[in-house]
């Protein structure tokens, strides 16, 4: 049997990567594997349950959302390259004091509301470009998602997985009992078309209407306009959804609703849409704001935007945006 490689190996071999990038990689990946040992200590270490306030987004913070949040916030502050940090969990940037190299945005836990029923969660990270000879402000955050040097996520379920890119294409990396990160999965791609979509259908009432025209022609099965049966899953991370489609490709939708009409959609842009977004890209599908507008090309307007997002498989994604052929 050949040896694994190790993200060690696997980073010095990216040699059209920055040496600075891959060390920030480094850093988030460590981090990450410890977070995957606290997330498993579930109810042992007393960890799971509410923190009893909100964060900025008001929304209630889970005891993990806050001690892995501090996990990362403490090792990219001793990370030289990192210049700055923001967290969907903070109201505000953080700056480390130092300049030039990266700043890094994340979703510390993303999907915390599955935690306390043991189902999948994960962390989802952004790395951009910082200024050189300043420190960074929060106006030098907001670059749009093309501009990352790299993103990934960290994946904790039945298996413990980074996925990554950097400079190309898309690698996955699985954790091993000894805390190891080993490559699994090298140049992943989603495939053009699918039968699986991916959608909180208990919005349905909400929806604007090319989404209901197009999630009714998914439903209409083999006899209607799509002439195919379609499966639906929904895990309510998106990290969890859009690993799946990574690996068997699929579409997955948190649209616009009616619910909150001032707020464009639920997800954030910089800590979950724009990572995903190029990850999704990489590996040859469409990550885009209704089925035609790439989300990479946004021009962020502040730090806790959110978007509506369609992702996944090109034809599919595609097919959103041809909506009014699907649903006439
Ligand atoms: P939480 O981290 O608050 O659980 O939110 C997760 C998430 O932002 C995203 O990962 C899911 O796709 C989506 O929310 C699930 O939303 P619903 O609660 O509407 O299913």
């Amino acid at each position: 049997m050949t040896k694994p490689i190790t993200l060690a190996t696997y980073l010095a071999s990216q040699s059209a990567a920055d040496a600075a990038l891959r060390a920030v990689v480094a850093n988030v990946a460590q981090t990450c594997a410890e977070i995957s040992r606290v997330v498993a200590g579930g109810a042992l270490t007393g960890s799971l349950g509410a923190a009893g306030h909100t964060n900025v987004q008001d929304e209630e913070q889970k005891k993990l959302d806050v001690i892995t949040n501090d996990m990362l916030r403490a090792a990219l502050d001793g990370c030289a390259p990192v210049a700055g940090l923001a967290s969907e969990e903070l109201d505000t940037i953080e700056t480390t004091g130092r300049e030039g190299g990266f700043l890094v945005t994340f979703d510390p836990l993303d999907g915390s509301s599955n935690i306390d029923v043991n189902v999948s969660v994960g962390t989802i990270f952004s790395i951009l470009p910082a200024p050189a000879g300043k420190v960074p402000d929060e106006a030098d955050f907001l670059q749009p998602g093309r501009r990352q040097a790299a993103a990934g996520y960290a994946l904790y379920g039945p298996q413990t997985m980074l996925v990554l890119t950097l400079t190309e294409g898309v690698a996955a990396f699985t954790l091993d009992a000894g805390g190891e990160w080993l490559l699994t999965h090298e140049a992943l791609s989603i495939p053009a078309d699918t039968k699986e979509f991916a959608i909180n259908m208990s919005n349905q009432r909400h929806w604007a209407e090319p989404v209901r025209r197009y999630i009714d022609g998914c439903l209409q099965g083999k006899t209607g306009p799509r002439g195919k049966d379609f499966n639906m899953r929904w895990v309510a991370a998106m990290v969890a959804d859009v690993h799946r489609i990574l690996m068997r490709g699929g579409i997955f939708l948190y649209p616009w609703d009616a619910r909150e009409p001032d707020r464009a959609g639920k997800l954030r842009l910089m800590y979950e849409a724009n990572p995903m977004s190029l990850i999704v890209e990489r590996a040859g599908g469409k990550s885009t704001t209704d089925g035609v507008a790439p989300i990479l090309d946004l021009q962020p307007t502040k730090l806790h935007q959110r978007v509506p997002v369609v992702l996944g498989s090109a034809n599919e994604v595609d097919q959103v945006g041809a909506v009014d052929q699907v649903g006439a």
